[in-house]
């Protein structure tokens, strides 16, 4: 019998990034657990990394290339499969230019698969149409801290939230998206004294550890926010050293503030005005305060905007800069900071580097041999309607599931059967994979090496825990042999770009060209990683950003104006729907629905105040049907105050009822994020369905 042994690795899940050490016997993971020492989660998991890395075993896994012939995929060799695609992209590059391909990158797959898929197809196809769902995610934040400061990623580090005297949390439902995270705000609120101010329209968890809960109406947090900056303002409470110091266009802001009463926003948000005054004080009063903000802030329409309102008060008060303090965006993924840092994004190179600056186009040309034209490349929404358009003809989407996570599926799936070809790197065929022409089999985060980095910059090392199932290939040795075929396709000289011998060889490359990768190998990243920026071999990494200035200089204040959403509620469609998450399940659930823990959260629910509950007459338990100007599904009723009256919840995992086959496609005018927050919906009994 072997014997067993620990492998140390991080979790494939959320962007927390806790470390895992994943017990093995004979090839096969017994079971989970994680050292009480582990810098990021002190011993703790969630229930998806203690339980939920079984999906890597589910039969349903897909182990051989697969090519689509008469309708239905069979079996191929890689060989086969790889000649076809670089045949294929080869053929739609020279027909109709670059700009006819597209990529998504993967969150979920590590930074080393993500800068060699961009590269890919910006060195050797030379088009900028990269992205991943990071579009879909925080763009709304990302845009507004680039305006405002010019660097989007977190400023501090979650677990110093104890080390607060204030948080405000908005727009995140951390005990089911970053529970981990939770558990530390628990902690700071409970042993600590922290005070903590929620602002959300549904009554989540952390409602239960705040001292003062905003249930602000779907939407309108410009106006809760601006409110709050009012008050701030008039009661003289901000921080005018570090305004004068450290900020510019204050003056321009604070006259488009004068209209941001309390009562005015109460008329829009729904919060009584004397509570905007209370965390206006709350948290310009402490001495340390911090703000955290997830989905609910950046996916409207005016997502960019309800961002810049949050860092308003940052900027205004100087909570920013100093341990405890910050402008925290909690990144989703596991992997989402490292694929944006990595540089698998339409408008810039890996490390941010703008994609339209004629000179970095030539840095990156020198490195890598080529580049595409200074321009900027299409989003993902813009990917799929250029897809609907003829314009895009050939897509190679690795590790995402845009037939379960765009918005409007319906428009979506019509748009993506229109492309001429179509290729998935995937562990499973999920909804998307089904219309691909070839199907590659990608070894999970579990069974490969390499690197990805959390929402608080720190990146660590992943593992080869056990070694990827039948002919499954590592992300990253895909796409080099990928490479080569298609450079010898078009006749490009074959380069040695494409001829690494481990991901620390992807990495060191990566590094030469990110600033704030420069100093990371991977023996530096032993035991427990380091904290972007490490500009040098022997820096210690950064915990806590701008300390003594911007990435842009100052920080900018930017006058905003309260924008509704797009629907708003009407006779014909009377309810607001917001979609999210459930602490069981994973975005289009393929990987959790293929995992033991599927049997804690088996089917999909729509949450449903008690009193509009009362008012349809419908019952905890009753099927209905849920529509929008898009389309319709059925589901069961959760009765429950967890939704404020007018406002029901639908979480987007679950393909039997999916979400998005609701949501609207409306877009955010500068970071192009659906508005996945806010659409209009009715709900009806459904009465012929037998409850089975
Ligand atoms: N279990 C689980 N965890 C996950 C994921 C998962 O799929 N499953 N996904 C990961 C990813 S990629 C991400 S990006 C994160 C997302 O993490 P979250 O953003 O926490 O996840 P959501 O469920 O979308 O929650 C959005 C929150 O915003 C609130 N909200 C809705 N509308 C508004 C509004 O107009 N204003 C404000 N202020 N709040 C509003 C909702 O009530 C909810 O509390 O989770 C990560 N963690
Ligand atoms: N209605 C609604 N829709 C939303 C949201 C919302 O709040 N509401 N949130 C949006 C957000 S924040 C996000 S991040 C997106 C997420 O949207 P997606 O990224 O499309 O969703 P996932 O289900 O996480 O897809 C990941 C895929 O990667 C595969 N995979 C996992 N590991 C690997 C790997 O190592 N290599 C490869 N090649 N594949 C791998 C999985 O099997 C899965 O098919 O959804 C967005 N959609
Ligand atoms: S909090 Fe996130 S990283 Fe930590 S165990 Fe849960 S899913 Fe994994
Ligand atoms: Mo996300």
């Amino acid at each position: 019998m072997m014997t067993e042994r620990i492998v140390s690795t991080t979790c494939p899940f959320c962007g927390v990034g806790c470390k895992l050490d994943l017990h093995v016997k004979a090839g096969q993971i017994l079971k989970a657990t994680s050292p009480y020492d582990a810098v990021v989660n002190h011993g703790n998991l969630c229930v998806k990394g203690r339980f939920g890395w079984d999906f890597i075993y589910n039969s349903q896994r897909v182990t051989s290339p697969m090519i689509k012939r008469g309708g239905r995929f069979e079996p191929a060799s890689w060989d086969e499969a790889l000649d076809l695609i670089a045949d294929r992209f080869a053929e739609t590059y020279r027909q109709h230019g670059p700009d006819a391909l597209a990529a998504f990158c993967c969150a979920k797959a590590t930074n080393e698969d993500n800068y060699l898929l961009q590269k890919l197809f910006r060195a050797v196809l030379r088009t900028n149409n990269i992205d991943h769902c990071t579009r879909l995610c925080h763009a709304g934040s990302v845009v507004a801290l680039q305006m405002a400061i010019g660097s989007s990623a977190m400023s501090n580090t979650a677990s110093e939230c104890v080390k607060s005297d204030v948080m405000i949390v908005t727009g995140s439902n951390t005990a089911e998206s970053h529970p981990i995270i939770a558990l530390q705000m628990k902690e700071a609120v409970r042993r600590h004294g922290v005070r903590l101010i929620v602002a959300d329209p549904r009554r989540v968890e952390m409602v239960d550890f705040a001292d003062l809960w905003l249930c602000q109406r779907p939407g309108t947090d410009v106006a809760l926010f601006s409110a709050m900056a009012h008050v701030i303002v008039r009661e003289n409470l901000i921080n005018r050293d570090f305004i004068e110091k450290r900020t510019e266009n204050f003056e321009t802001y604070v006259k488009t503030l004068e209209e941001f009463t309390p009562a005015c926003a109460e008329l829009i948000c729904g919060v009584p005005a004397e509570d905007i005054v209370r965390a206006a004080r709350l948290y310009a009063t402490a001495r340390r305060g911090v703000i955290y903000w997830a989905l609910g802030i950046p996916e409207h329409t005016h997502g960019t905007e309800n961002a810049m309102s949050l860092i308003h008060l940052a900027l205004l008060t100087g909570h920013i800069g100093r341990e405890g303090t910050g402008l925290n965006p909690l990144r989703g993924q596991n992997n989402v900071q490292g694929a944006s840092d990595a540089g698998a994004m339409p408008w810039h190179y890996p490390g941010y580097q703008p994609a339209d600056d004629p000179a970095v186009v030539e840095k990156f040309a020198r490195q890598w041999g080529a580049a595409p034209a200074a321009h900027r490349g299409l989003t993902t929404t813009e990917i799929v309607s250029a897809a609907g358009a003829g314009r895009v003809k050939a897509m190679f989407i690795m590790g995402e599931n845009p037939l379960m996570s765009e918005p409007n599926l319906h428009h979506t799936a019509q748009c993506l059967q229109k492309l001429e070809f179509l290729v998935v790197q995937d562990l499973f065929i999920n909804e998307t994979a089904e219309l691909a022409d070839v199907f590659l089999p990608a070894a999970s985060l579990l069974e490969k090496e390499g690197t990805i980095t959390n929402t608080d910059r720190r990146v660590q090392r992943v593992r080869t825990v056990v070694e990827p199932p039948a002919q499954t290939r590592p992300d990253w040795t895909i796409v080099c042999d990928l490479a080569k075929r298609i450079e010898t396709k078009l006749g490009v000289a074959r380069s040695a770009h494409w001829d690494f011998q481990s991901p620390a060889e992807v990495l060191n490359e990566m590094a030469s060209l990110v600033p704030a990768y420069a100093g990371i190998t991977y023996d530096r990243l032993e035991p427990e990683g380091l904290q972007w920026p490490v500009p040098t071999t022997n820096h210690p990494g950064t915990p806590i950003l701008f300390t003594d200035t911007f990435p842009r200089g100052r920080g900018k204040f930017h006058p905003l104006v309260y924008k509704p959403s797009v629907e708003s509620p009407d006779a014909q469609f009377p309810f607001i729907l917001t979609t999210g998450r459930v602490l069981y399940h994973w975005h289009g659930g393929t990987i959790t629905r293929h995992s033991q823990i599927d049997h804690a959260a088996p089917e999909p629910l729509v949450e449903i105040n008690p009193s509009d509950a009362s008012h349809l007459h419908i019952e905890d338990g009753q099927w209905v049907r849920v529509s929008s100007r898009r389309g319709a599904i059925e589901l069961r009723v959760r009765v429950t105050d967890k939704s404020s009256r007018g406002v029901v919840f639908i979480p987007f995992h679950y393909a039997e009822a999916a979400a998005n086959l609701l949501t609207n496609d409306a877009v955010d005018p500068v970071a192009f994020i659906p508005e996945y927050k806010v659409s209009a919906v009715n709900i009806e009994i459904v009465t012929e369905r037998s409850e089975a």
